[in-house]
């Protein structure tokens, strides 16, 4: 079966926030192979400012789904472990987003690869410059570590360990 090399990207901020990241390790695990993972960032909210700070992530591995099938399975996970409608950019006890997905480019009602906000949020970003930075994003000219660059990282910080 044809593998992908995904990037995932996750972010709670209601809850126990670094047992939901444990947890949602835990259930993805059965469908992505989780072969490495960025250091946790504290982050400020962004889009919508008055909620609570997110602890962000990203997770790069290797799964068989397809995109559609890979997101459906992500979407359950989600629900799962207790994540219910909020508003756009609003709180969330689990949000599991795909950034990339091989080199795909992929468009349709439900799912944008690579994801569309990736060059505009520092959150994203700099979790992604722990695994990768010299990657280039399909259909975009920088590295993560130079999109990175462009960004006042203050309000994305890593979390002591
Ligand atoms: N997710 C959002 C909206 N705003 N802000 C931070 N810092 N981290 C997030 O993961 C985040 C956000 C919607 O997905
Ligand atoms: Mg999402
Ligand atoms: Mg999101």
């Amino acid at each position: 079966m044809k593998e992908a090399r995904v990037f995932l990207g996750v972010g709670t901020n209601l809850g126990d926030r670094s047992a939901n990241l444990s947890n949602a390790q835990t259930a993805v695990s059965e469908f992505v192979i989780i072969e490495k993972t960025s250091r946790v960032y504290e982050t400020a909210p962004w889009g919508l400012q008055d909620q609570p700070d997110f602890l962000n992530q990203v997770w790069e591995g290797t799964t068989t789904l397809t995109p559609l099938d890979l997101l459906h399975h992500l979407k359950e996970v989600e629900t799962r472990l207790g994540r219910k409608p909020s508003v756009r950019y609003g709180p969330r006890l689990i949000d599991i987003d795909i950034l990339l997905y091989s080199n795909l480019m992929f468009k349709s009602a439900e799912l944008i690869i690579p994801h569309p906000h990736i060059s505009e949020r520092a959150f994203v970003l700099a979790p992604l410059a722990d695994l990768e930075p010299d990657m280039v994003i399909p259909g975009m000219q920088h590295t993560v570590s130079q999109l990175l660059g462009r960004h006042k990282s203050h309000g994305v910080k890593p979390v002591e360990s």
